[in-house]
């Protein structure tokens, strides 16, 4: 077995794993992230488009920004269409001053592999199957096997970026990990589209039909998507049978002149809450979707991703720089903390804007009477902007 070492090994070439080895390479820390897809595949994935000023900010800072600077297209507003009326929550206004950028997570991708092959860094693509060894020890270890051969990666510490469905949670022992869960009776179908969005805003959109949202990656290209049953059979929903649907959850009036056209891309997502605490065990650390799941109403996944990275990369700064471990004895409190109140707001936005098969009458017009008195309310408006375009870090 070929055996290598470094600083800190990083299972996933997601955009959380990418960014750490950038944020750390930046710092001076070396690292070697070990893929088990091929570059195309992660490239390709068609995913996250909303991004908060704060993860604006540090993917400019990595140096990984200046398409994004560039092709991003800034919001200062969000629509809310209720039974095709709209309602427009003017964030920039009520929040003074914060805007959202909508790039695709494909885009950020693309430049974070861009720069990090650039300068050389050391990405093992289709590394699989990845394990961990020796993690509660200070020589804690990677295997993988590569082209039929097996490699070892020796480090300091692991970083465990390798999403829901990774190994890195699941090597943690059941009894050191607390585990909270809520799985939504409902999953989203979407499509991309090279169509003019219908909208220069995004629109969420609430109707008796359900839930459907009107996103979009660049001028020309539309990304839609519709609540639809956790079980549906994408086989069954055709180009026209969708944009129909759109349609109607729209509304006549609102979607009046919708460019509509071939579909590019079509899949189905369930929707789920989900977060492992702590987010630690011995020198192995959880990051991104690894740790937590948004149900994806409030646009929280990638930004939590990014926002995890940034602590950690400055906890694993910190220790190389003075060999003090507070930074990251403190790192999955520090995340939770904020991890929390997105989910508390990706779990509220979906519960106001879906239809709940199993809401009595009582339910519904309750929670009919809540979005009421969000689109009237300019405090409810506010808390709205404010937890949609970002919490300010450490608070
Ligand atoms: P990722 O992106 O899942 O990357 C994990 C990487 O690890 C690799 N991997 C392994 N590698 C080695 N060994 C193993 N055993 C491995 N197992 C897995 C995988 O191949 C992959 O490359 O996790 P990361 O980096 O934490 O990033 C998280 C984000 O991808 C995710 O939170 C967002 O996409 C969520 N999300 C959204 N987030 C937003 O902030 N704004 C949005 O507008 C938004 N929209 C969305 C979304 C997610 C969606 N879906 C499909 C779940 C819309 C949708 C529909
Ligand atoms: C997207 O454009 O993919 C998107 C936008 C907003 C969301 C979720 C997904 O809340």
């Amino acid at each position: 077995m070929s055996a290598i070492r470094t600083q800190v090994g990083i299972v996933g070439s997601g955009p959380a794993g990418l960014l750490l080895s950038q944020l750390l390479h930046n710092a001076g820390v070396e690292s070697v992230v070990l893929e088990r897809h091929s570059r195309a595949y992660v490239e390709g994935r068609i995913r996250a488009g909303v991004l908060e000023q704060g993860t604006v900010d540090l993917l400019t800072a990595a140096g990984v920004g200046e398409r994004l600077q560039r092709e991003g297209l800034v919001h200062g507003g969000v629509e809310i269409a209720v039974d095709g009326r709209r309602h427009r929550i003017d964030m920039k206004a009520l929040t003074g001053g914060s805007c959202v950028t909508v790039y695709g997570q494909t885009q950020i991708q693309k430049d974070l592999f861009a720069k990090r092959l650039a300068e050389n860094a050391s990405i093992v693509f289709e590394a699989a199957p990845v394990s961990l060894h020796d993690v509660e020890s200070d020589r804690p270890s990677l295997r993988y096997v590569h082209d039929g051969a097996e490699h070892r990666v020796d480090c300091d510490f692991i970083a465990g970026c390798d999403g829901f469905h990774g190994v890195s949670r699941a090597s943690i022992p059941a009894d050191r990990l607390e585990t909270f869960e809520r799985v939504y009776p409902f999953a989203w179908l979407g499509i991309l589209a090279d169509t003019r969005p219908v909208s220069d805003e995004l629109i969420y959109t609430c109707s008796a039909r359900g839930f459907a949202l009107f996103s979009m990656r660049a001028i020309r290209v539309s990304r839609l998507y519709l609540q639809c049953a956790p079980n549906e059979d994408l086989s069954e929903w055709s180009d026209d049978r969708i944009w129909t649907e759109l349609q109607r959850r729209l509304g006549p009036e609102a979607s009046e002149g919708m460019e509509t056209g071939p579909s590019t891309d079509k899949s189905i997502a369930s929707l789920r809450s989900f977060v492992a605490e702590p987010m630690r065990w011995g020198n192995l650390f959880l990051a991104g979707d690894a740790a937590h799941i948004v149900p994806p109403t409030a646009a929280k996944g990638l930004n939590l991703a990014v926002a995890d990275v940034r602590v950690l990369a400055e906890a694993f700064n910190a220790f190389y720089r003075t060999g003090r471990r507070d930074r990251l004895d403190a790192y999955s409190d520090t995340c939770l903390r904020r991890i929390w109140k997105a989910q508390r707001f990706a779990w509220w936005m979906t519960s106001l804007l879906h239809r709940f098969p199993d809401r009595s009458a009582f339910d519904s017009r309750v929670q009919r009477a809540e979005l009421d008195y969000v689109l009237v309310s300019a405090a409810g408006q506010q808390t709205l902007a404010e937890n949609y375009t970002g919490l300010p870090f450490g608070r």
